[in-house]
């Protein structure tokens, strides 16, 4: 674009918009509203806060859902508040769905389509039809293990070619997040809010406010020029271990069913006997009651069917609040061996039960058990009652002076001291950066003490954030030839961005001392 202006040169983030379907692209038909094909050319080029007219050169890579790579024109963002901007590259599937029709096939297919691509982009936005959408964002949310990365999903309540329309101010703040926040978790962007997806549920088929998470406050929100972002509620995984994704859930063999006043015994009977059924998800009245006492002909037909090794949840009807041995049914259900799902919503508990009953394995004990703790943060555990003594390591208050402490700390290559500023402190710490946006995780990669960078990697810390030159935490342990270092970054999931590749490749040819490493960084 030449605007007369000279171009500045600021950071850029790659995201992958993968478009699965949805009212937000949808046209008019004779049959009514569905989807169509041509996103990109007809609703994101010609708007200016999704293109700057710079059409970005080379083309990027992307690899498509049947696994073909493919040279993509890609677009960019304005600048934005952050002084970034995002460059995009849209992936459209050869088949859009209303997404009442998702299925486990889905879900595989949008799994795939993010492991394939997870080097090449810093963020995923999943445009997807809001029917369905809190199912797909639980399924998500399990099937992608040790995520580093953010998996943004958004679709509309009307298309983004009609007049009035949420399509732009979702799509616009799914973008924006996932270029500039590395939250990594799949999460639902709706109406300027940001949910953990697998705490969501639709509750409007019209209205612009369509999904609420009741039993966990917004991951960020965007009310003014900056976003908001609640760090200390975003989920890490701890697990020092890459990207992996378990693709099949097994949706074939479970069920739910919700209980009314009146329900006959026989009925749900019927279903437990259905071929095939390993789990049922029961939605409860109130806190996990169902109709009937101890010996009651219900209870009997639920412990006879826990007995029969099928897996039974017991979730609450209720918007928000949680199952519990509050009231005597609850309990008896509990005795009869139906798992308390909590306060997961009915979708995170259909979806988890398919994925752990999918796990290679998988018994109803070992089922049962995992159903009732947090594996994505899809539920709150019982808070355990905790004093702690305050922090010995002075008046480190402010957050500036924690950083740099912290920085001190690993220069000095002192684990404990490193522990001691970082307890108490929100985990956000160790992902905030200092002006060179050096996050402690780049201070560690090049540190004296290897253990300070795997103590951080095993706190959640992210291996994706990159410095102000564009360098991830890798990067530099490899120019600073420290294998070590090198190699617990990538078992962590940390690899190149595709920005780095050309020094690295370079530095791997001049043949030195450290051109081994090189080589293997590169992967
Ligand atoms: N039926 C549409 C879908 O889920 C609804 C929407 O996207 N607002 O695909």
């Amino acid at each position: 674009m030449d605007d007369g202006f000279p171009e500045l040169q600021l950071p850029e983030s790659r995201v992958l918009i993968v478009i699965t379907g949805g009212t937000i692209c949808m046209r008019r038909s004779e049959d009514g509203l569905v989807p169509a094909r041509g996103f990109l050319k007809a609703g994101l080029a010609p708007r200016p806060c999704f293109n700057d007219g710079s059409y970005p050169e080379p083309l990027e890579i992307v690899v498509d859902d049947k696994g073909t790579r493919r040279a993509v024109q890609s677009l960019r963002t304005p600048i934005s508040t952050y002084d970034r901007r995002v460059r995009y590259c849209v992936l459209e599937f050869d088949t859009l769905l209303d997404s009442s029709s998702i299925d486990a096939a889905g879900w595989d297919q949008i799994a795939k389509t993010i492991f394939r691509n997870y080097q090449l982009f810093d963020g995923f936005v999943v445009l997807h039809g809001t029917d369905s959408l809190a199912y797909t964002c639980s399924a998500l949310s399990f099937m992608l293990h040790n995520l580093g990365k953010p998996v943004i999903l958004t679709g509309s309540q009307a298309p983004m070619m009609q007049l009035q329309t949420d399509a732009e101010d979702n799509l616009l703040g799914a973008l924006i997040i996932a270029g500039h926040f590395m939250i990594p978790e799949v999460c639902l962007f709706f109406n300027f809010k940001l949910f953990r997806g697998n705490r969501t549920t639709k509750i409007s088929s019209d209205d612009f406010q369509a999904f609420a998470s009741p039993n966990l406050p917004p991951l960020a929100m965007i009310t003014s020029l900056r976003t908001n972002v609640q760090w200390s509620n975003v989920y890490r995984p701890t697990d020092v271990h890459p990207f992996s994704i378990q693709t099949k859930l097994d949706t074939a063999h479970v069920a739910c069913l919700r209980i009314f006043p009146g329900m006959k015994p026989e009925m749900v009977d019927a279903v437990l006997r259905l071929e095939g059924l390993k789990g049922l998800v029961l939605e409860t009245f109130g806190a996990g009651n169902t109709p009937g006492g101890p010996d009651s002909a219900m209870t009997r037909i639920l412990a006879d069917a826990v007995k029969r090794g099928i897996v039974i949840v017991n979730v609450t009807q209720c918007l928000s609040g949680s199952v519990s041995a509050l009231y005597a049914p609850a309990t008896i259900l509990g005795r009869a061996g139906v798992v308390f799902g909590q306060d997961m919503t009915t979708e995170a508990a259909l979806t988890k039960l398919a994925y752990l009953l999918a796990l290679p394995d998988a018994t109803p004990e070992e089922v049962a058990k995992r159903m009732s703790v947090s594996v994505r943060g899809e539920l709150t555990e019982a808070t355990r009652t905790h004093f702690e003594h305050p922090k010995t390591s002075g008046t480190l208050t402010p957050e500036l002076s924690n950083l740099t402490a912290l920085g001190y700390a690993i220069q000095k290559g002192n684990l404990q001291e490193t522990r001691d500023i970082i307890r108490g402190e929100p985990r956000w710490l160790l992902n905030d950066a200092d002006y060179n946006l050096n996050t402690p995780v780049h201070l560690a990669a090049t540190g004296p003490n290897v253990e300070i960078l795997r103590d951080f990697l095993e706190q959640g810390a992210s291996v994706h954030l990159r410095n102000r030159s564009g360098n991830t935490p890798l990067f530099l342990a490899a120019a600073a030839g420290l294998k070590d270092h090198a190699e617990i970054l990538r078992y962590a999931g940390a690899h190149l961005h595709s920005d780095e590749m050309a020094a690295a490749s370079m530095h791997a040819a001049e043949g030195d001392g450290n051109a081994g490493l090189w080589q293997q960084v590169i992967g």
